[in-house]
């Protein structure tokens, strides 16, 4: 059994959530936030057989579109001439950030 964590943008949440609903995988949403960006984006966990990893990853892919963001923080140095940001302006955020991970054991209770 693989434990999969998956961080997706807020906006592609509802679609994946459907997406494995429809193929009975169980899975439970946490609101998170991205630590460089600091803005809000979706964390699903599920524990599914090993034979179904790839299929979940599929969805997750099929469902994660990029999109460019802007990044909040510039160097406050950056309004005088001749200064530079210290970091790029916008950044390319996604698809989806996948995590599988070995499950030593499963237990309901
Ligand atoms: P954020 O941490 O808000 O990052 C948003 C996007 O900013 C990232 O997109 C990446 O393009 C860029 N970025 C992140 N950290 C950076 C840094 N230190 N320097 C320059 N650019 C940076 P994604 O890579 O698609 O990540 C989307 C979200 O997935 C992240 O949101 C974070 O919540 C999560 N994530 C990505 N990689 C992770 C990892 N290795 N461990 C834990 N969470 C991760």
């Amino acid at each position: 059994m693989k434990l999969i964590m998956a961080i997706v943008n807020n906006d592609d949440g509802p679609m994946i959530t459907a997406q494995l609903n429809k193929k009975g995988v169980y899975t439970t949403k946490i609101a998170s936030t991205g630590g460089f960006l600091s803005a809000g984006n979706m964390t699903f966990i599920s524990g599914v057989e090993d034979e179904m990893v790839d299929e979940v990853i599929e969805v997750i892919k099929a469902y994660s579109r990029k999109r460019t963001q802007p990044v909040p923080h510039i160097d406050s140095s950056a309004g005088h001439v001749g200064a530079t940001p210290i970091a790029p302006a916008e950044v390319l955020v996604g698809g989806g950030t996948i995590f599988v991970l070995n499950v030593d054991s499963f237990t309901r209770v």
